[in-house]
Order: C-alpha cells, then sequence, then structure tokens
C-alpha cells in the first residue's frame, strides 16, 4: 500500500532512478507504481522534461515516468484490483497498477513515450490508445495490429504524442469481458506550450456501469445494458469525491464514456462550454453555452467555465437511474394506488413485507437491513438531510477563500442569510383552475370517476 506521502517519494524515486537508467540499466523495465486506495492523489509537477499542470484525476492518480534518453517510460501492470465503490462495498475488478480505473497517463505534445504493458491477467490483453495518432502496428487491437499479449507476458508501445487533448485507454481483447471487469483509464496530452488553454483545476474521470448482485462482489459480465451501479471512476456517491475549486477559478472537467449508453452530465448553477472531444480542443467559435453534456458511448468531453458562484453545487448524469445504486428495478408505479390493508394482508403470508411508494418512492430516510457487501440505493448525507442519490453524483464546492492548490473538502457551504429556500406559513388562496381547457376534446369539468391504474410493462433494456 502506497500512502499519499509514499506517493510522492515514489515519484521522485523514479526520477532519481532514470539518471541510473540512462547509464546502466536501458534494458531494465521502468519501476511498476502501485496504488491500493481509491484516495484523490494531487499530482506533483513533472519532475522532469516539458512543463504542464497536472490533472486531478477524481478518487485517482496520475503514473509516474522514468526519463530514458529523452523517451518518457512508463509500465502498466494488467492484474486483478480489488476497487472500493464507497465505503461499505468493494468489488472485485481487472485493472492496472492496483486500481481500476487504471492511472492517468499524462504526457506532452511532442513526447515520445515508450509504454511497457505486463500481463498479469488469466486470459490475454491488449492496450488501445483511444483517439491517438499513432503507427497502425501500435494501435493495440488484438488480432488486427499486434497478437494479444499472454499472461506473464510484457509487451513494447512507443509513439509520439502527436495531439494535445483528452484520451483513453482500454483493452481490444476480450473487451466485453474487460471493459465489464473495469480495465480503463485516461490519457492526457498536454499542449506544448503550456499557456495554452489553461486553466487553474483540470480534472477528470472516466464514466464505468457495472452489474453487480446485492451481496456479491464481482460484475456479471455478460450484461449487456442493466447494469446497476454506475459510476464516475469506479466509485458511487457518497463515495464520489468532491471537486473543490476557488471561486472565479477557471475550471476543466473532463469526462469519457466506456459504458453501453449516453451519459448527460449536468452541473448546477453555472454554463460551460465544451471545450474538447477525443478528437482535439474545438474552435472556440463552433461552441455554445450548455448545462448539460450529452457523453456518448465512447466519447470524450472536456467542459469549461468560471467557477463564480459561491455554494454547493451537483454535478451528476441526468438520467435518474444513474444516480441511484444497486438496487432490484423490477417494481410497478405504484404512485396513485391505494393500497390500505394490502401490507396487512400479505404481512400474514411474508412478514415484515412492506408497500413501498403510493405517495412516490423516497427512502432516503429509510433503513432497511441490506446484504453483505451491499450499498444502499442512494445514502448521501448533505446538510439537510438525505441527499436521496447515489451512482454518478458528486458536487462542485465554490468557496472564495479555497487556496490556489488546494484540494481539501471545504466542508458543506454555509448559505448566507436569507438565501435558501423556506417554509411558506403565510395565507394561502384556493388556487384557480380552468373548466374550459381542452374544449370538447378535453372536458376537465367531467373528472374521470375511474382511478388510473398502470403497471409499467416489465424489462427495460436501454436504459
Ligand atoms: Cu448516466
Amino acid at each position: 500500500m502506497i500512502s499519499r506521502r509514499d506517493f510522492f517519494r515514489g515519484a521522485g524515486a523514479v526520477a532519481v532512478s532514470s539518471a541510473a537508467v540512462s547509464r546502466v540499466a536501458a534494458a531494465s523495465l521502468p519501476e511498476a507504481v502501485l496504488v491500493d486506495h481509491a484516495r484523490t492523489l494531487v499530482p506533483p509537477p513533472p519532475p522532469n522534461g516539458r512543463p504542464y499542470n497536472p490533472v486531478v484525476t477524481l478518487n485517482g492518480w496520475s503514473l509516474p515516468w522514468r526519463m530514458n534518453n529523452g523517451v518518457k517510460e512508463f509500465h502498466l501492470v494488467a492484474e486483478p484490483v480489488v476497487r472500493e465503490f464507497a465505503p461499505g462495498m468493494k468489488v472485485n475488478l481487472w485493472g492496472y497498477n492496483g486500481q481500476s480505473p487504471g492511472p492517468t497517463i499524462e504526457v506532452v505534445e511532442g513526447d515520445r513515450v515508450r509504454i511497457f504493458v505486463t500481463n498479469k491477467l488469466p486470459e490475454h490483453t491488449s492496450v488501445h490508445w483511444h483517439g491517438q495518432r499513432l503507427p497502425n502496428g501500435m494501435d493495440g487491437v488484438t488480432g488486427l495490429t499486434q497478437p494479444g499479449i499472454k499472461p506473464g507476458k510484457t509487451f513494447v508501445y512507443e509513439f509520439v504524442a502527436r495531439r494535445a487533448g483528452t484520451f483513453m485507454y482500454h483493452p481490444h481483447a476480450d473487451e466485453m469481458a474487460q471493459m465489464a471487469m473495469g480495465m480503463m483509464g485516461l490519457w492526457i496530452t498536454h499542449p506544448k506550450e503550456p499557456s495554452l488553454h489553461a486553466v487553474d483545476r483540470d480534472f477528470a474521470f472516466l464514466l464505468g456501469a457495472y452489474d453487480v448482485d446485492p451481496g456479491s462482489y464481482t460484475p456479471k459480465i455478460n450484461t449487456m445494458l442493466d447494469f446497476n451501479l454506475w459510476t464516475f471512476n469506479s466509485r458511487v456517491f457518497p463515495g464520489i469525491d468532491s471537486l473543490p475549486v476557488r471561486q472565479n477559478d477557471r475550471v476543466r472537467i473532463r469526462v469519457g464514456n466506456l459504458t453501453m449508453t449516453n451519459h448527460p452530465i449536468h452541473l448546477h448553477g453555472h454554463e460551460f462550454e465544451v471545450t474538447g472531444t477525443d478528437g482535439g480542443w474545438t474552435p472556440p467559435g463552433s461552441r455554445w453555452p450548455e448545462v448539460s453534456a450529452d457523453v456518448a458511448v465512447g466519447q470524450m468531453r472536456a467542459i469549461e467555465f468560471v467557477a463564480n458562484e459561491p455554494g454547493d453545487w451537483a454535478l451528476h448524469c441526468h438520467k435518474s437511474h444513474h444516480t441511484m445504486n444497486a438496487m432490484g428495478h423490477d417494481v410497478p408505479n405504484l404512485i396513485g394506488v391505494d393500497h390500505r390493508g394490502l401490507a396487512e394482508k400479505i404481512g400474514k403470508i411474508v412478514p415484515d413485507y412492506m408497500v413501498m411508494g403510493d405517495k412516490g418512492g423516497s427512502m432516503g430516510g429509510m433503513e432497511m437491513p441490506l446484504p453483505e457487501n451491499t450499498l444502499p440505493m442512494m445514502s448521501g448525507e448533505g446538510p439537510f438531510g438525505s441527499v436521496e442519490m447515489g451512482g454518478m453524483f458528486t458536487v462542485l464546492k465554490v468557496r472564495p477563500d479555497q487556496k490556489r492548490g488546494d484540494y481539501t473538502d471545504p466542508g458543506w457551504y454555509k448559505h448566507p442569510a436569507g438565501t435558501v429556500a423556506y417554509e411558506w406559513t403565510g395565507e394561502l388562496a384556493e388556487p384557480v383552475r380552468s373548466t374550459s381547457a381542452g374544449r370538447g376534446a378535453m372536458p376537465a369539468e367531467h373528472k374521470p370517476d375511474v382511478e388510473l391504474s398502470v403497471k409499467k410493462p416489465s424489462g427495460h433494456g436501454g436504459h
């Protein structure tokens, strides 16, 4: 296990050993640095090579390298890992260097990069460098551009990072199993000129989806669409770190989608522009303001904004099932259905049976016994009670007094007096209702005397 301090020392050690490498040990592998916890590690400034402003990988870290005769050398190890999705739930995954997602690889436009990939999985793998311009034989597609890397073997990829932007890496070998098991990582190529596209805070995460049955530890890899854990960097809220920023910082958030469906990523309180895709930087003339950016399957988006509104602002996928944790969701909608007495009757057959949801399904305040290694559907607590969220949800925390470069959680926002929604306790007039709306087609004056009772069709592929 590498603590944060050890990690920085480790990064230093890699830099120190690089001097020795070029003299004596050019043939040896670079050290494979491991991290086996899910805390956000803010990378130190680059110890050598061209300067750049590092990205902050949410609940993740950046891989140290060594310089070898002007080549940046990295060592990725594909291996089984245990990832904590949130306190109370650990999942058996496959990843890289102790974690899933694997460490972020950060290089600078024009760098010659050499990546050693050691396979410690029980089956062959390969690494595809998603979005890169590179020699065809370095593209990492098993069978098409290279043989698979067999268990126990190490392959070498080498190319020049030609284009600045936001990229990913993932296997192109038994993809359905290997990506369902969490094999993915971020790749950032910084511009050669650090002042280009400069921001004050640069965050990055990958979207992932897993199907882990309540009470179990390993994702079901044959699931095609019906996943039950929707993750930022294989973490679910409230296990996802917040994004602390200083008021008026220019902020970039890079999001990549390695799930099987699109995710409309939505930010509260600010408009942003999409400034980058996995195809590169968007020309300024092509940008428009948004508060949601849909990130389609296999895409990356970089959004940017000036964080000028202090507060705790939600950042989440707008598909409501994606802000929930593992649950059985073959459940009919009972809103409006009167089931008084039903629980009593069923209770005679099934003790402890509970009917839920005739007034909506909110279970934010409910405590129910759970199978082991299973998270409640939604368990994040905010300053005003349950946030009723899980999955792809976190908080942008904008503070006037957050120090430059400080990524520690500032705690909950303290709202100035008179700026929080409050209960109305005055007189309430009867609302005026129209009786002529809809003309003859929808005669609102004839209230239907049948109670609407709808049962959703079962099966819900495609969400
Ligand atoms: Cu989503």
